[in-house]
Formats: structure tokens, sequence, C-alpha cells
């Protein structure tokens, strides 16, 4: 099957599942947004790292503005113009409006983001499938307050679309990078594994010595590991603009082959689009069939309140149906001929139920708004407080995911009527599970080996 026609079947099967988004009130948009544009490569790192530099030697061209302060403020996506059109400038305002773009999502994100956002387009044709965007140098944590837009919500979302992010660092400060990959995990789905996610660290050039070189990567090493809580270290790429720099010391050229391969990576971000594509569905469907289990528990634990109040109600309605009208008789003297004796007597027709009847009603009635005003809400209440034992946690995968998932799912039950009870929740997982095991594992199959 080719990528497009192999695209579209999985949308269409995706496509199936609205239904139960929607009536777990999750959002299927951003599933779909993931699948509408090209891949993308999303660049992050200290200002003055030499994030532009990269780009700009990447595609052979002065794209990007470089310099040594801070400055650059903007998100920059460059990819090539559609249908060989001119190059040109697109202001974030039209990108955000755009349907056919993933972005419409963040307008969100205000003004002062969309003025800080835009598009240029360039004419490269390794940007055919792919958009590499350039992103405002990472201050300290204090300034990123003022940038008057959420960042890290941005390059959340960023990095949550994108198939490849880069991580620069410059050997001078390592420091503010923590809280960028912080964000950057949580949105990326567990199972992507750090294959989304490079490390860099630039202008090693301007390291006085091997010495230092060793010394800052070694930091670097610390830090990764502290911030991946992992022993093994990640692969990290150490390089220099040879353009730029001074790289009149011999010894440096041997890196310049990992400033190809890194380049290489790059321009490769769109073969690991359908993986992605993948993982992404996964994720969200997974996610989506933890919260159901949680409604599942709850509606099961609702069910046998209901059902044990039921018994008590049904033991009262007999009893009633039984004596109540003799109970009356003995009080008021009414009705003259009550069911019991008239049924030894042989004499109980249609009028001699009518009492029993309405009796025996009155407690399923009370029942009734018991449980939906008090006994419901009670239990709701004992649920949202504590409830962790709600779903299966029994992998470290399932632990980290209902961390995730633990807010988000106590709003999901806090919205649970009554009703929830008769509503078939065990099909609408069942179903979801059923998707990952049966339907999206052939295409992992297909694509083993060619991302
Ligand atoms: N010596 C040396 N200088 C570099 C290297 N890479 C970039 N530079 C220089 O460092 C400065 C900053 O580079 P930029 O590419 O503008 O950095 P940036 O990460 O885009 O910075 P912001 O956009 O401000 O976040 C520029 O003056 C570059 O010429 C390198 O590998 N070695
Ligand atoms: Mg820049």
């Amino acid at each position: 099957m080719n990528a497009n026609r192999e695209r579209q079947s999985i949308r269409k099967k995706v496509g199936r599942l609205a239904p139960i988004f929607q009536k777990y009130g999750r959002n299927l948009e951003t599933l779909e947004s993931i699948l509408k544009w090209k891949s993308m490569v999303l660049i992050l790192g200290n200002f003055s790292s030499g994030k532009s530099t990269l780009i700009n030697e990447l595609l052979g061209g002065n794209i990007q503005r470089t310099g040594q302060s801070p400055t650059d403020d903007a998100f920059t996506l460059i990819t090539a113009a559609e249908n060989n059109g001119e190059p040109g400038v697109v202001p974030g305002s039209t990108l955000v409006a755009d349907e056919n773009l993933p972005f419409t999502g963040f307008k969100e994100y205000g003004e002062n983001f969309i003025s800080h956002f835009r598009m240029q387009t360039v004419n490269h044709p390794g940007l055919k499938d792919l958009a590499i965007i350039d992103t405002p140098g990472m201050l300290d944590a204090v300034t990123e307050k003022d940038r008057g837009y959420d960042y890290d919500k941005v390059i959340g979302e960023l990095a949550r679309m994108a198939d490849l992010v880069l991580l620069m660092f410059d050997p001078h400060k390592a420091g503010t990078i923590r809280e960028v990959y912080n964000i950057i995990r949580n949105t990326l789905p567990e199972n992507a594994g750090e294959d989304r996610v490079v490390f860099v660290m630039s202008r090693i050039d301007e390291c006085d010595n091997l010495g230092d070189l060793v010394r800052s990567y070694g930091t670097l090493c610390w830090n990764l590991s502290q911030m991946t809580g992992r022993k093994d270290i990640p692969r990290i790429f150490l390089t220099y603009a040879p353009g730029v720099s001074n790289d009149g010391d011999e010894r440096l050229r041997e890196w310049l082959q990992e400033r190809e391969e890194l380049k290489q990576r790059i321009l490769a971000a769109p073969d690991l689009r359908f993986s992605h594509m993948l993982q992404h569905i996964d994720k969200q469907v997974g996610d989506l069939a933890m919260m159901v289990e949680a409604a599942e528990t709850f509606s099961a634990r609702a069910g046998s309140l209901l059902a044990r109040t039921m018994r008590v109600t049904a033991i009262l309605a007999a009893t009633g149906f039984l004596f109540g009208d003799l109970l009356i008789k003995a009080i008021i003297g009414w009705p003259a001929a009550p069911l019991l004796p008239a049924l030894f007597r042989g004499a109980a027709d249609g009028k001699t139920l009518i009492l029993p009847i309405l009796i025996a009603a009155a407690p399923f009635v009370l029942s009734i708004f018991w449980f939906r005003r008090y006994g419901f809400e009670a239990l709701r209440k004992k649920t949202i407080t504590d409830p962790d034992d709600m779903v299966r946690t029994d992998t470290p995968f399932r632990r980290h995911q209902w961390q995730r998932l633990r807010g988000d799912t106590i709003k999901l039950i806090s919205q649970l009527a009554p009703t929830t009870v008769f509503s078939p929740h065990t099909r609408a997982r069942e179903k979801l599970l059923r998707f990952i095991e049966r339907e999206l594992q052939p295409y992992y199959h297909n694509h083993a080996g060619r991302g």
C-alpha cells in the first residue's frame, strides 16, 4: 500500500472511534491534526547555541538571522513554498486561520504568540515534505515569564507534532535545558523512546582544548542523566559550524562527520512520520481506554450500590404490598377490605389491589430519588478523593500513564450522570483495545524497518 492510501485508510479507521472520544469528552481533533500536514523538525536550545546557523548551513543560504546576543524571538517554520510558488513570509495570523495547517489550535496562545509566529518559504527540494521550526532561544526561567504567552505550552504542542526534536546546548550554558526536556518528555508518547529527541552540543570549536571539551561533555551527560533518570547516556552529537567557526585546529575536522550525520537525521525526518503517527494514535486511544476503564470501575460500584439499594427496596415494597393497607386500616379505619383478608376470603379483585400497588411503589420512588440525589453523589465524592484504585496500575508504564491521566479522569467521573450505571463502558473499552491490537498492529508491521 502506498503511504497516502495507508494514511487515508488509517484515518478512516480512527474516524470510527470518534463517537467514543466524544462520549468521554476527549478531543479527536488533536489526533487529526498530526495527520494533517508535513513532517516537522523542532529545533530548541539556548539563545546563541547556533540553531539558526545550523538551519542556514543545512539549506545553503542566509535564511535565518544569526548573531551573538538573543537574536530571534520568533517561531519560524521554514519550508518549501506550495506548488513551487515564490518564496516569502506568511504571518502567524494567516497560519492559525488556515484549516489546512495543523495550527488552528494555536489561536488560544493569544496575540503575543501569533505576532511571534511565521512561516518562511524557500526553494529547497529537501523541504517539500519537511518543515524546520526555528525557535526563540531559551532564556533563564525569570525572563521566560515576560514573553507574554505560554512558551512551555507552545513548545510542548510543537514537540508533540514534530517527528524530530533537536535540543541544542552550547558548552557554556547547559542549565536551562532541563525544564524544556521535561515539557517534551511529558508530551511525547511513552513508547516513543528517545528516538525522537536528539541532543546536540554545538560550538565545540570554542572549547580551548580537549580537556575543556571533555569537561563540558561530562557536565552535559550528568545533567542529562539527572533529567532522564536513566543511567545510559543518550547519543549526543558534538558539532560545530565550519562556516563561522575558527576551525584552524586540524583535530576539529574529525567532528565534521557528526555534523553531516546530524543534518542527514534532520532531512530524513519524514521517514519517521508514519511510525510516529501510529505511536500518537496509539497513545491517544490507549489513554482513552484507561479513562474508560476508570469510568467502568466507577459505574460498576454505582451499579452495585444501586443493586443493594434495590434489594432492600424490594423487601420493603413486598412488605408494604402485603401488610401496608392493613396498617392503614388499623390507624384510620380505611379501606374496608384490605388485601390479605380479601385474599383469604377469595374476594380480592382489581380494586383491592390499587392501594397495595401504590404502597409498594412508594419505596421504589423514594429509593431512586435517594440514589440519584445522595447515594450516587456520596459514592462519586468518595471515588474522586481516592481515585487511584480505579484502574490497573500493575506496570511502571501504566503507573506513569495513570499519573498523567489522573486529573482528566477525575474530571470525567465528576461529569458522569447516575445513568452511567447502564452505559456500555466495557464495550467501548473493548472496542478501543481491539483497535490498538488488531487494526493498528498491521501498520506497525508494514513500517518496521522503514523508519
Ligand atoms: N565559533 C562558533 N560560532 C558559532 C557556531 N554556531 C553558531 N555560531 C555563532 O554564534 C552566534 C549565534 O548563532 P545563532 O545561529 O544566531 O544562534 P541561535 O541559536 O539561532 O540564537 P537565537 O536565535 O538568539 O536563539 C552567531 O554569531 C553564529 O555565527 C559554532 O559552531 N562555532
Ligand atoms: Mg536564531
